[in-house]
C-alpha cells in the first residue's frame, strides 16, 4: 500500500474542550504523521463550501451553523492507508455506535457534535485538502 494523505479536523465541541492535543496523539498513536495543521474559525460561507456535497441533506444548516460557531484544527494527515486507517480511528459517526478505543467513544457528544471530521475518499481528500491548504504548507 502506497503512502497516502487525507484531511481531518477536529471539530468545535473538541476544541472548546481543549481536547486537540488528545486526539491528535489518538492519530499519531495509530501511525498517521500530521504534515499539515492550523487553526481556523470558519465562516458560515466557509462551511456551506466545504460541505456543499450535503447541501441537500436535512441536517445541513444545522451542521454549517456548527462548524462555524468555535475553532476548528484543520490538518492533513500521511502515511499507508490514511484514509481507511483515519476512518478507523475515528469510529461510527454517532457515538453511540462508535467501537471502544475510538476518537468519538472516548470523546464525542452527539451525532452532530462529534469532535472529528475525516475524509472518505481519495478524491474528497484531494478536495477537501486542496480547500485549506496550498502545497507549501504541507511538509511530509
Ligand atoms: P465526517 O464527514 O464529519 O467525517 O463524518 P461522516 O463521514 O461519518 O458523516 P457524514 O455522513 O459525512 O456527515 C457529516 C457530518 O454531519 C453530521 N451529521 N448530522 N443530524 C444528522 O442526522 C446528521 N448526520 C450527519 C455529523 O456531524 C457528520 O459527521
Ligand atoms: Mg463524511
Amino acid at each position: 500500500m502506497a503512502i497516502e494523505r487525507t484531511f481531518s479536523m477536529i471539530k468545535p465541541d473538541a476544541t472548546k474542550r481543549n481536547l486537540t492535543g488528545k486526539i491528535t496523539a489518538h492519530l499519531e498513536e495509530a501511525g498517521l504523521r500530521v504534515v499539515a495543521s492550523k487553526r481556523v474559525h470558519m465562516s458560515l460561507r466557509d462551511a456551506q463550501a466545504f460541505y456543499a456535497e450535503h447541501s441537500e441533506r436535512p441536517f445541513f444548516g444545522e451542521l454549517t451553523e456548527f462548524m462555524s460557531s468555535g475553532p476548528t484544527v484543520v490538518q492533513v494527515l500521511e502515511g499507508e492507508n490514511a484514509i481507511a486507517k483515519n476512518r478507523e480511528v475515528m469510529g461510527a459517526t454517532n457515538p453511540a455506535e462508535a467501537d471502544a478505543g475510538t476518537i468519538r467513544k472516548e470523546y464525542a457528544l452527539s451525532l452532530g457534535e462529534n469532535s472529528v471530521h475525516g475524509s472518505d475518499a481519495p478524491e474528497t481528500a484531494a478536495r477537501e485538502i486542496a480547500f485549506w491548504f496550498a502545497e507549501r504548507d504541507i511538509a511530509g
